[in-house]
């Protein structure tokens, strides 16, 4: 083993936390094959052979967007009103959800670009139809990024807390991990300028967890930040993570998922993106740093099927999902029906050598006969 893992290696063995120089020995060594064994090793503790999936639809309502990240080539501008922008009714977004509760999905995952035209009642309305047209499914929607805008829109701009309760009660069920971007200054300034910060995703973390919504975190790696700023995110994840079990909430962060930044068609084409055996190591470095994070997903519309299979090896516990139609990226210039069977991703995880559990949002194990499912209420979620 190369030497300067052998510490991490006893701190992984007895169980002791990271530290960020470990954190920066995991991104940089050579040895990425002994980095994905530790990360293999926590998984497996935690999980033993089995591997996680969910059958859920992701429905991106809008891609017009006051923001204009460098990274992003989802977003349309609102004033130029440029080809291709659009915005889907509440009838057809619950139109789309009762389709998917039909086909069995468990969960939707909503997020949209930030509108500056739609009314707050847009987005109650959303969750009220969806839940009276799909009353099973969970509805996992808006970014922190959202809520922010949301409490904007709604004239609450710092009532965070109730502008959630509105959306709970309207019937969200959780909220997805993503507009973390990396949190840096430097980076947040150059790529995503506009967008809010760090403190201020944290914070919406925090109250949704204290109004009991578990919520994921995602990190976006491979453009402009450094191997420093990454430790950084982990770290003010692990602490974010921490806060929320001292303080006893009824929830907190469910899942990390590293997102590899994908250069196509946007202001960053020029730069590379990662390859393979990066989206590896972060992975891996993921499960190893956040040691308090139950799950780590790799999201195969961005990672491939194939990758996520290997990721199963190097930490992941977790394939989401049988995604239909992500407008948000397209890996090779794909369109943007993105489907993966169940029977195909069963068939890839067990090809890596472990067992496909079903999952809903919560990670209860699911009982399903086709399109018809059940979860035992007593069950406890997967920790
Ligand atoms: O916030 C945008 C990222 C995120 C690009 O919570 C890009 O379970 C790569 O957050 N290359 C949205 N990434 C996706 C997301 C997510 C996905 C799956 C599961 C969960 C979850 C969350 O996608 C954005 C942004 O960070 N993104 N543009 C790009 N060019």
């Amino acid at each position: 083993m190369n030497p300067e893992l052998e510490s991490i290696a006893g701190k992984v063995a007895a169980q002791e936390r990271l530290s960020a120089q470990d954190g920066l020995t995991l991104l940089t060594t050579p040895d990425i094959w002994t980095v994905g064994r530790l990360a293999d090793q926590v998984r497996r503790r935690r999980h033993g052979d089995r591997a996680y999936y969910n059958i859920n639809r992701h429905i991106n309502y809008t891609n017009v967007c006051a923001l204009s990240c460098k990274f992003c080539s989802f977003y349309r501008n609102p004033r130029k009103r440029a080809t291709g922008a659009y915005e889907y009714s509440v009838e057809e977004i619950a139109r789309q959800a009762t389709q998917a509760q039909a086909n069995g999905a468990t969960e939707v995952h909503i997020v949209g670009g930030l509108h500056p035209q739609l009314p707050f009642a847009y987005y109650t309305d959303m969750l009220r139809a969806i839940r009276q047209e799909a009353p099973k499914l969970h509805i996992k929607a808006f970014t922190a990024v959202e809520i922010v805008h949301l409490a904007r829109i709604a004239h609450r701009p710092n009532d965070l807390e109730g502008v959630l309760t509105d959306l709970k009660e309207a019937g969200l069920g959780s909220l997805p991990g993503g507009g973390a971007e990396v949190f840096d200054d430097r980076v947040h300034d150059e790529a995503f300028k506009g967008k809010i910060r760090s403190d201020k995703w944290l914070e919406v973390h925090r109250v949704a967890h204290r109004l009991g919504l578990m919520t994921t975190a995602t990190i976006l790696y491979g453009h402009i930040e450094s191997l420093d700023d990454r430790v950084h995110h982990f770290l003010l994840l692990r602490q974010a993570q921490d806060e929320a079990l001292q303080a006893g909430h009824a929830a907190g962060f469910q899942t990390v998922i590293p997102l590899p930044f994908i250069p196509d068609a946007s202001e960053l084409e020029h730069l590379p993106g990662p390859c393979g055996l990066e989206d590896l190591r972060m992975l891996a470095a993921a499960r190893l740093m956040l040691d308090n994070f139950p799950h780590v997903k790799s999201f195969w519309v961005m990672h491939t099927l194939p990758l996520s299979q290997l990721a199963l090896n190097f930490g992941v516990d977790d394939v989401d999902g049988t995604v239909v139609w992500y407008d948000i990226t397209k890996v090779g210039g794909s369109d943007t029906h993105q489907e993966v069977g169940v029977r195909e991703l069963r068939r890839a995880i067990r090809e890596a050598g472990f067992v496909p559990v079903e999952r809903d949002t919560l990670y209860r194990p699911v009982s399903r006969q086709g399109a018809e499912w059940t979860v035992a209420a007593e069950t406890a979620p997967v920790a």
